[in-house]
């Protein structure tokens, strides 16, 4: 079985977090990813968050698996060179630096295609051409830009960030899809092309049903909404708590022990088809031939009311238990999961969705694996390079480099 990108080799000029997410990715279904790091500094994240003293950290190893590090400075004459020769030997070119940084460096488009016309060169930024365009952009400013920070948070609350990197990762996945699909037209035109992803984009797309419901706004107040019927709704999709997005009515309530544990909570489902086997487990088999509450248009009036009524059946469950009797019944349910709970969870261990790594210096550390399977190429996941480790590999063994030549590019700093 070999892996599905093997043999394509990625120029990665990523930092942080959404570029590198996206050649991660590459790396994992067995593409060549040549992380291209400045000279005795590196990405800025091997230093940051570190929990180990002058150890790589687990913000940069967890974004870096499978990828080789050459240290290298374009903007120094050799440097430039060399650049451009690792342009001509690869496949593809990543970055996501501010706008115009590797214009600065001397490498517009216009010159990459000419190095190399089969040169796929994918970017991200914070936005497209636009009011914005020139913007530094960190996840939460994504966020907030695209749609997320607006639709999210208490029912009368203040706009909330999630913790899933939607802005960072969310925007890297998307690159990687651009990158693969590049690649296959490239197999027919024979020619490259740019792939461009906004960050405030790619959240958008995530956040596509709530541009659904600022259209469904106009045609008047939207029921699965807690705002209706007794609230407001304003000019703008509103926040709408913990409420389902998928149009059934759903909440987080308590279960056993929340009182010490804060994650002892559930997500309660109660869609039309599940109310029956709901309303029997909760202990309310009356609700059933009561006409206010056995029809959705019944029950909507009074949702609080009803996860109310859950709320005192979950309560005396653990919130596994409330999962292994409501599950089996069809009722959609989910556990709220801690970290600690998925860190150690034997079914993600076995899929290899949480892997433990080994590294040179930090040791044994835990890490997300590739979450996309493929049935007949594997994905393994290797530890993250040391800042240049393969350097001298690189430019031997792709850039063609004699060690005397790899001896003066260092002494120039080029390197
Ligand atoms: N050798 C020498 N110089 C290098 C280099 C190398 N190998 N690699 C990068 N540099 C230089 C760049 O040329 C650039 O210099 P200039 O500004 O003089 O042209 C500089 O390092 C990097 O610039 P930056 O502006 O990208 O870095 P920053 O820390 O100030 O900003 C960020 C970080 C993320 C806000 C910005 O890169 C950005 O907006 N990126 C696009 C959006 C994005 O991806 N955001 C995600 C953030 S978290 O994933």
């Amino acid at each position: 079985m070999s892996k599905a990108l093997e043999g394509v080799r990625i120029l990665d000029m990523t930092h942080v977090q959404s570029g590198p997410t996206c050649t991660q990715l590459l790396a994992w279904f067995g593409a060549d990813v040549i992380k291209v790091e400045r000279p005795g500094v590196g990405d800025a994240t091997r230093g940051q968050l570190r929990d180990i003293p002058d150890v790589d950290s687990l913000y940069f190893t967890m974004l870096n698996h499978n990828k080789r590090s050459v240290t290298l400075n374009p903007k120094t004459e050799k440097g430039m060179k060399i650049f451009a020769k690792l342009i001509e030997e690869c496949d593809v070119m990543v970055e996501n630096f501010a706008p115009g940084a590797i214009d600065r460096m001397g490498f517009p488009w216009e010159k990459i295609q000419e190095i190399n016309p089969r040169m796929i060169y994918a970017s991200v930024k914070g936005f497209g051409p636009g009011p914005f365009e020139d913007c530094k952009v960190y996840e939460n400013v994504a966020q907030c830009t695209g749609g997320s920070a607006s639709t999210t948070g208490e029912i009368n609350g203040f706009p909330m960030v999630t913790g899933s990197q939607i802005g960072d990762s969310g925007t890297g996945l998307h690159l990687a899809l651009g990158i693969v699909t590049a690649l296959y037209h490239r197999e027919k035109s024979g020619k490259g092309q740019r792939v461009s992803c906004a960050m405030q984009d790619g959240v958008l797309n995530l956040c596509r049903v709530k541009l659904r419901d600022q259209q469904r706004l106009a045609h008047g107040p939207m029921k699965e909404y807690p705002q209706y019927p007794n609230g407001e709704f304003g000019a703008a999709v509103p926040r709408a708590g913990n409420a389902s997005g998928g149009g059934q009515p759903g909440w987080i309530v308590k279960c056993k022990g929340w009182e010490t544990d804060p994650d002892s909570y559930a997500y309660v489902i109660a869609q039309a088809a599940a109310f029956p086997a709901l309303a029997k487990a909760i202990g309310h088999e009356d609700w059933l031939e009561d006409p206010e509450w056995n029809t959705p248009e019944a029950r909507l009036p009074k949702i609080d009311k009803l996860f109310e009524e859950v709320e005192k059946w979950t309560l005396t469950k653990t919130k596994f238990e409330v999962m292994n009797i409501l599950n089996p019944q069809n009722v959609p349910v989910g556990p709220i999961l801690s970290m600690k709970e998925l860190a150690e969870e034997p079914s993600l261990r076995a899929t290899g969705t949480v892997v433990e790594v080994d590294h040179p210096e930090r040791g044994k550390y835990l890490t997300v694996g590739n979450p996309i399977k493929l049935s007949d190429s594997p994905s393994d996941v290797e530890r993250s390079p040391l800042l240049g480790e393969h350097t001298d590999d690189i430019l031997r063994d792709v850039v063609g480099m004699s060690d005397e030549e790899i001896a003066a590019a260092k002494a120039e700093g080029a390197v």
